[in-house]
């Protein structure tokens, strides 16, 4: 859908194209989603940490998404928080995800430093300090991976008359990507901020944001927290 001709139109430099693709980009349709900051995947001795990974790669996206949040807070865009989690009582926990993380000594519902690991209301499970949400910002609690499945964000959004979607987080590869496809299935305009990603892997995090660059932008665009910023309208 073209932007009504009323409307001036704003585009973000990005990589394959000027985000968003019909230039309609205001703070009433469009949500930034931080995905998954959460200390499980960003601090010491939560689920990330225990599996062995270099924690900088993770961390390394909490300041420019400081950045982005403050200057999308300021501007009135909607801002949305995501936590992956389960149930204290594991009933949403698939029993493969569970036998998987076991594997690997980073048992999800098993004690870690952090409490539970990736179990709500656990220490770990929580967004870190430096990116908590304020009073009023939605926090969808997922079960798996993306953001969509089992959760209300859809409904969410589509109440809201949201149609953009900037999405930063962690991990790149995994949660943001998955994410991502998902929204883009649903018909948003999605724009990932790559210094606002990070993965457990560099390769993976460069990997998944060439994918989304092929075929024209098959998932959307690609832009950085400094462009994004000096562009927002
Ligand atoms: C993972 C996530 N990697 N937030 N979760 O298990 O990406």
């Amino acid at each position: 859908m073209n932007a009504p001709s009323n409307i001036t139109q704003s585009f973000i430099d990005a990589d394959p194209y000027p985000w968003p693709y019909n230039g309609d980009l205001r703070p009433e349709n469009t949500a930034l989603i931080v995905i998954d900051m959460q200390t499980d995947f960003c601090g010491p001795g939560g689920y990330v940490d225990s599996m062995g990974y270099d924690l900088s790669l993770v961390r390394a996206p909490i300041e420019p998404i400081s950045r982005v949040l403050a200057a999308m807070r300021a501007k009135g865009y909607h801002i949305i928080h995501t936590r992956e989690g389960h149930r204290p009582d594991l009933g949403d926990l698939p029993a493969n995800k569970r036998w998987r993380s076991r594997r690997i000594n980073a048992g999800i519902g098993d004690p870690g430093p952090c409490g539970r690991i990736l179990t709500r209301g656990e220490k770990g499970w929580e967004i870190i300090p430096a990116l908590a949400p304020l009073p009023g910002e939605p926090v969808i609690d997922k079960p798996g991976k993306g953001s969509f499945y089992a959760t209300d964000l859809e409904m969410l959004l589509n109440l809201r008359g949201i149609r953009n979607i900037v999405l930063t987080g962690i991990t790149t590869d995994v949660c943001v990507h998955t994410t991502m496809r998902e929204a883009n299935d649903r018909g948003f305009e999605c724009i990932m901020l790559e210094d606002c990603c990070g993965a457990t892997d560099y390769g993976n995090h460069l990997a998944a944001i060439k994918m989304i660059k092929m075929q024209g932008g098959v998932f959307g665009a690609v832009s950085n927290s400094t462009t994004f910023v000096s562009q927002l309208p």
